[in-house]
């Protein structure tokens, strides 16, 4: 495998990162859970960037080589790449949900976006409604015709699908089995103190997660069932994320007095309701985390899929636990054996809390069985085969 890297100036981390990518496209294409800013000077440089991904990727490929272009930072170079290679067999992969057309309406320069992306002989989202979602915007704001699967455009054909993207489950299997990792998940469990039930929360730090909101539902839950406090805990690990966007600043306070207000309000001398880490775990500490947990908590208000969701269920090597899920979050569509939220209904999470906790053995077992046996057959490679065979195909 060799890599080229692609220059970015400090201008262009804060224009095309920052601005573009990361104020515009991500709360959009976010069911604009944050509001998204449109800037022309934000605009040029995407083009810009993107422009340089193009010409570098033809640069550096053999005369026939076949291109997969990644997310939303590059919905451009599809078409840029075409320009450059008319013959070219082009994929692109979109890795957060696509937006209903009225949200994507919005945006000023959506008929640009759309055609970028047409470029390409097949588009891969992941999920079945943003598959339709893209091809509902390209058959309104372009010229393209067809219908939800296969467009046609400036004479070529393009085919729209879901190919739902997974973990390498066999890999998160073997190292939840390793005695380090086993062992440290009992140590976790120790220093929680005997009896006491484990919610965890895993997340990039983003406002699309629903950490504020799980954290505040676990407050209802903590006020309303007797004792909750002695026997529940709740450990929230959050990876450092885009701290240069504001709402991410934002978003952060917010958590920080979340888990301040539990803990002032409910925590002990000694232990504490809640426990936060604002930091990156290396891979094996976070298997021990998830082999601890009594309940995975992941509640986004909006996400392309969540692949904690997955290596939580991979790192089950025993069978147990309760994976409480979004149903926003991609990795709904899939995972059936999951006790579904609405990441907004804040009492609705805190009975959740409770039912989960109270869940009898045997469906809980069974329940994460037909969940490990889904995301074993659905694996990264899976994916990476459908999507590849489709291009090829
Ligand atoms: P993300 O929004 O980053 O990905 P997710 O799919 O959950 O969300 O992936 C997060 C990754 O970060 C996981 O592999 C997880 O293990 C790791 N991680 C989380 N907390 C960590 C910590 N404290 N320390 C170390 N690692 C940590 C985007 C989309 C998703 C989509 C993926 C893949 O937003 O919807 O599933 O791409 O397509």
């Amino acid at each position: 495998l060799e890599l080229f890297p692609v220059k970015l100036t400090r201008s262009d981390l804060e224009l095309f990162y920052r601005g573009f990518s990361n104020s515009t496209l991500w709360p959009l294409y976010h069911d604009c859970v944050r509001f998204p800013e449109y800037h022309r000077r934000w605009w040029a440089p995407y083009v810009q960037v993107n422009q340089r991904f193009a010409r570098a990727a033809v640069e550096s490929a053999v005369p026939d080589a076949a291109f997969w272009i990644h997310d939303y930072q590059l919905q451009l170079v599809p078409a840029m790449i075409r320009e450059r290679r008319p013959d070219a067999r082009i994929g692109f992969f979109l890795h957060i949900p696509f937006p209903p057309v009225q949200l994507f309406a919005q945006m000023p320069w959506r008929r640009q976006v759309l055609e970028g992306l047409l470029g390409a002989d097949v588009i891969g989202f992941q999920t079945p409604q943003s598959a339709r979602d893209f091809a509902a915007a390209a058959l309104i704001f372009t010229e393209a015709t067809g219908d939800e699967q296969r467009l046609e455009f400036r004479g070529r054909t393009i085919q729209v699908d879901a190919f739902p993207i997974s973990i390498d489950y066999a890999a998160q299997v073997a190292m939840a089995e390793r005695p380090e990792v086993q062992a440290r998940s009992e140590e976790l469990r120790d220093q929680l103190g005997s009896g006491r039930a484990l919610f965890l929360g895993v997340d990039r730090l983003d406002y699309t997660k629903g950490i504020d909101l799980r954290l505040r539902a676990f407050e209802t839950f903590l006020g309303r069932y007797e004792d909750a406090a002695e026997q529940a805990t709740f450990v929230q690990v959050a990876v450092p994320s885009r701290e240069h966007v504001p709402e991410y600043a934002e978003i952060r306070t917010k958590v920080e007095q979340e888990v301040g207000r539990i803990n002032g309000a409910y925590g002990e001398f000694g232990s504490s309701t809640v426990h936060y880490l604002y930091r990156n775990l290396p891979p094996e500490e976070l298997s021990a985390y998830y082999l601890a947990a009594d309940v995975m908590v992941v509640t986004p208000l909006r996400d392309g899929m969540n692949l904690v969701a997955k290596e939580f269920v991979a790192s089950r090597v025993d069978g147990d636990g309760v994976l409480l899920l979004s149903e926003f979050a991609g990795a709904a569509d899939e995972l059936e054996g999951a006790a579904i939220v609405n990441p907004y209904d804040l009492d609705g999470i805190a009975a959740a809390y409770d039912s989960c906790l109270n869940m009898p053995p045997a469906d809980r077992r069974a329940r994460m069985e037909n969940l490990r046996c889904q995301v074993e057959q659905n694996d990264v490679f899976a994916w990476s085969s459908a999507f590849l065979g489709r291009l090829f195909g």
